[in-house]
């Protein structure tokens, strides 16, 4: 496979590629590298290769006639800009740029390059991170090594790029070697125990671990994509969502008990259906209430004329309180649930950890118990009477100011961005 830079500063690019995996695949000939610089292609006695853009303002740009000309002696090939506006390079790019047989990587400096030779010469701009660099040449060396190391014949291994991080979806575990002990700090037993389905086992779940918390957006995606069921179900089949009736609060504040509502009830068990929870809890004191909540229910469950509402119902329970749904997860689980509230107030639940739900999602994802959400019906929880709150979710805010979403509204969102697939 062959590398074409096209840099100002060739040497920038060739004593960097001299060592490791790809210095070796260079010298052995599985890759070729050279560079074309622009300041050959100039006639003036300065050899000028910028010039200031028009319009005026800060800094210069990159002269179009030396850089054009520099391109076309590249030669064909996949002409790739390096930018910070380009689209963010992934693994998955990496590997379909390691199909191709040539490489043009052309290298601005300065504030850019003359957008008529990015329209004109260049097939694809490229980002490696949101920062700015001072010039293309280290972002060109990044995708050199990043494609050259799938190359067949550039890592001894042949499969072990694909082992690695993203290529799984998962970030990677930890590794450790010799000493057994470095300044106080041990290797994890299992390691050393030479049980390679512990060891593949502990991996896995340090991979998940780390993966939930540092990189949510790849947790997401994995989720969606994996079933490791068996051992870790999805954080959705062990959530349940609550409705409560009681405490909750008036519009003056007062302590009050609210009347179960038909719409809610049928469109939260929707709502938790669709996100595959584990149920939805109505809680209210008032006996006949909870018989008129499991009445509705059972009225639609009856009907198995292949109606979805009746599958979605079947999630319905009931409960008088919310210690009760806490007893009963607690023995039907085997782990007390972990509380957590919702409120449209900023300032409800002040005692509990703030989290975004991502960060709930992140935080509990690979914690055995289940997850308990409570939503408040009326104007919301009574905060100073639920005392086993132990997380409070971000209130869910749009762009107007106004914010006064129904609650089977705030629920179905509020699901969606827990459990929400990306399209
Ligand atoms: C690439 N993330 C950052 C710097 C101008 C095209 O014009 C310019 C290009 C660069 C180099 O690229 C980056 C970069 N990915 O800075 C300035």
């Amino acid at each position: 496979m062959k590398f074409t830079v096209v840099t100002i500063l060739p040497e920038l690019i060739e004593p960097a590629l001299t060592a490791g995996v790809v210095g070796r695949a260079k010298q052995a000939g599985t890759i070729e590298v050279s560079c074309v610089n622009p300041r050959d292609f100039t006639s003036d006695k300065h050899r000028t290769v910028d010039d200031t853009p028009y319009g005026g303002g800060p800094g210069m740009v990159m002269k179009p006639e030396p850089l054009l000309a520099a391109i076309a002696k590249a030669g064909q090939g996949h002409r790739i800009m390096l930018s910070p506006s380009g689209t963010p390079l992934t693994q998955a790019r990496v590997q379909e740029l390691a199909k191709l047989e040539h490489l043009v990587l052309v290298c601005g400096r300065y504030e850019g390059i003359d957008q008529r030779v990015i329209d004109t010469a260049i097939d694809e701009e490229l980002s490696i991170g949101d920062y700015v660099l001072s010039g293309g040449e280290l972002g060109a060396l990044v995708i050199i090594d990043a494609v050259a190391r799938l190359v067949p014949g550039v890592l001894g291994e042949p499969t072990s790029a694909d082992d690695e991080s993203f290529s799984a979806g998962l970030l990677e575990y930890p590794h450790y070697t010799r000493p057994v002990e470095l300044a106080g700090h041990g290797v994890p037993t299992v390691l050393a125990g030479g049980n390679h389905a512990a060891i593949a086992a502990w991996r896995r779940l340090q991979a998940m671990q780390r993966t939930a918390t540092r990189r949510p957006d790849l947790w997401r995606r994995y989720r969606a994509a994996k079933a490791e069921a068996k051992a870790f179900p999805p954080l959705a089949a062990r959530t349940h969502l609550a409705l409560v009736h009681h405490p909750v609060v008036d519009r003056a504040g007062t302590v009050i008990t609210t009347a179960l509502t038909n719409f809610d009830i049928h469109d939260l068990a929707r709502s938790a259906m669709t996100y595959g929870l584990a149920a939805l809890h109505l809680i209210t004191p008032v006996t006949s209430q909870r018989d008129k909540a499991e009445h509705i229910a059972r009225l639609w469950m009856g009907d198995d004329q292949g109606e979805h509402r009746a599958r979605a119902l079947e999630l319905v329970r009931t409960a008088d309180a919310i210690e009760t749904v806490i007893a009963t997860l607690t023995a039907e689980s085997g782990h007390a649930p972990t509380v957590v509230a919702t409120s449209a107030k900023a300032s409800s639940f002040p005692a509990a950890p703030r989290r975004t739900p991502a960060e709930l999602v992140a935080e509990h994802a690979l914690e055995p118990g289940p997850l308990l959400i409570l939503l408040g019906s009326g104007w919301g929880l009574a905060d100073a009477l639920i005392p086993s709150v132990s997380r409070i979710l971000t209130p869910i805010e749009g762009s107007s100011g106004w914010n006064h979403l129904s609650v089977r509204s705030a629920g179905a969102v509020l699901l969606d961005r827990l459990f929400g697939r990306v399209p």
